[in-house]
């Protein structure tokens, strides 16, 4: 098998024995509830033990990269699943606060190089984030957890290379 290479669904999705921590905005709490319940039967659905997986509560979206930066910091986690709801509505707080928690994210899982997997809804109605949560349109929160999994496993591969060794990556001859 190569590096990145999946099983029958294109996923490596092993969570045996990982270590996750779920930071969870309270903010539109309902549907965090939701994105919660999927990340937690995805991770124990694919061997996740129930005490290997810590939940941290923030109050909205917008801490949870801070939150996400001091699980990485402690060590505490090989896979980070961030989980909220940011609702459009009639507030031009919306666009901060998505692009400040993607941003922040990203950040966090490049500066500590932990993976995160961001179930973080952007939407523009309750309605959209209800179906997107559980409803016709899945669970973002469970597509989050495999992905940070799946990114976690992905990472420990890659780092278990050789480095210059067969499958590494090199830079062309001459
Ligand atoms: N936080 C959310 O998680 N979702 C939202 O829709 C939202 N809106 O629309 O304002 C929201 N705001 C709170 C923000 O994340 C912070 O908690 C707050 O600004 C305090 O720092």
């Amino acid at each position: 098998m190569k590096v990145g290479d999946g099983d029958a669904d294109g996923r490596r999705v092993d969570a045996t024995g990982l270590r996750i921590a779920i930071v969870v905005a309270r903010f539109n709490e309902a549907v965090s509830r939701r994105l919660l319940s999927g990340a937690m039967g995805a991770l124990t659905g694919h061997g996740a033990a129930e005490a290997d997986i810590a939940v941290h509560w923030v109050p909205g979206s917008l801490e949870i990269p801070f939150a996400a930066q001091e699980v990485a910091r402690s060590g505490a986690a090989d896979a980070i699943v961030c989980l909220g709801a940011v609702i459009r509505g009639e507030t031009t707080h919306y666009d901060l606060v998505a692009g400040g928690v993607a941003q922040g994210v990203t950040r966090v899982s490049l500066e500590h190089r932990v993976a995160c997997g961001f179930g973080v809804l952007t939407t523009e109605s309750l309605e959209q984030a209800m179906e997107r949560s559980g409803g016709k349109h899945g669970n973002k929160g469970a597509d989050a957890a495999l992905a940070a999994v799946e990114a976690a496993l992905l990472a420990r591969e890659i780092r278990s290379l050789p480095a210059g060794g067969r499958g590494a990556t090199r830079a062309p001859a001459g």
